[in-house]
């Protein structure tokens, strides 16, 4: 199991709404298919390896880190094909949350004289699939609240210049965790601050950039700015109050291929649940939420976060700092410390909710 959650990783991010599987079918001690879900989504895994093992897989051992699927999508049940290639054994990670699949895909394989044993190595099955089985089991995306803390606990300096908290080393791991995210979100004050371009920038995974949202009630965001400016490139969407934003700053964003979401607000405050509802019906499993502390206080007041990833810098910013939402001694009980690393003088920490 530890080997195809492993081999699963290959497609992490290229899947689409499907979670990426991995499946190993091993027969006499040796692995006769071994297989990914495939980029976009399908095959899925286990076909794939069966049509490796050929008839090899009569009598083998599969290891999917994913129930088998129980229904006919656009591809027939893997939970049948395995019963059918004669497989007498199947050892599985998580079990699937997909209403289509739940517990069927189990079913199939025991009423086919399958042997099952589930959730093996669950909990490292799950981390794998945690976008997938948070957009599955809560209808919102996974969300990962990242913040850059200086020395003495403020995230930028007063006024509308950006500041460097932290290193080059860092930013290039902060680029990393873009190019597995889905969907990147900031609010206004950031989009104005910093003007941003909240791309993925590693070379080779210049792809990769999520799609990019602002929570802009009153569709500020300047034309000038490169989020605005490169919306062609990479989608973009500013999340807006429709009694609140002119007709004319929406139609001229929109001239530039900027989307513009109105959602509900009551007495100016979005409805942020409602929201995070919205992006996991179009299909986006893990958000980044990247700033400020007016937008990241919102979500853990809502208790939106479901992974905090804190870097703290090396210098002082001082009495004209803004003070960050969050410091390492605030995280919420309900978080596990799960992560922690150096990146040039850089400290990078990261939480899990625990439940
Ligand atoms: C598997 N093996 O490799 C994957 C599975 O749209 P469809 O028909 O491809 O179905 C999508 C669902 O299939 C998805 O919600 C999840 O339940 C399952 N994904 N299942 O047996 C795989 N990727
Ligand atoms: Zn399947």
């Amino acid at each position: 199991m530890a080997a195809a959650i492993r081999l699963s990783h290959r497609h992490s991010g290229l899947t689409d709404t499907n979670p990426s599987v991995g499946a190993l079918i091993v027969k006499d001690g040796a692995i006769v298919g071994s297989a990914v879900t495939a980029i976009g989504g399908r095959p899925h895994a286990e076909t794939q390896a069966l049509a490796q093992a050929g008839d090899r897989a009569r009598g083998a051992t599969a290891y999917v880190t994913l129930e088998p699927c129980a229904h006919y999508g656009r591809t027939p049940p893997c939970a049948e094909a395995l019963v059918a290639a004669g497989v007498r054994r199947v050892v599985c990670g998580a079990p699937d949350p997909d209403h289509r699949v739940t517990g069927r895909g189990f079913a199939i394989l025991q009423n086919g004289n399958v042997s099952v044993e589930a959730r093996v190595l669950q909990t490292e099955a799950s981390e794998m699939l945690s976008g997938y089985l948070t957009r599955s089991l809560k209808r919102r995306p996974e969300v990962t609240l990242k913040l850059a803390v200086s020395t003495d606990g403020m995230i930028g300096r007063k006024g509308n210049e950006p500041v460097a908290i932290t290193g080059p080393v860092a930013g290039r791991q902060v680029h990393l965790l873009r190019a597995f995210s889905d969907a990147i979100l900031i609010g206004i004050g950031t989009a104005l601050a910093d003007d941003p371009q909240l791309t993925c920038r590693l070379p080779g995974l210049e792809q990769r950039s999520p799609a990019r949202f602002i929570l802009d009630s009153s569709a500020r965001l300047p034309l000038a700015s490169r989020l605005a400016q490169t919306a062609q490139t990479v989608p973009t969407t500013i999340v807006a109050d429709e009694q609140a934003a002119r007709p004319a700053d929406v139609e001229a964003l929109r001239d530039l291929g900027v989307d513009v979401l109105f959602v509900p607000h009551s007495n100016g405050e979005l409805d942020l649940p409602g929201l995070l509802q919205g992006l996991a019906r179009q299909g986006i499993s893990t958000l980044m939420v990247e700033g400020g502390a007016v937008t990241a206080s919102a979500f853990l007041r809502n208790d939106l976060v479901d992974r905090i990833v804190l870097l703290t810098g090396p210098e002082a910013i001082g009495a004209e700092g803004i003070a960050a939402p969050l410091l390492p001694a605030q995280v919420p009980e309900r978080f596990m410390a799960w992560r922690e690393n150096r990146f040039g003088n850089d400290l990078w920490q990261e939480w899990v909710r625990a439940v």
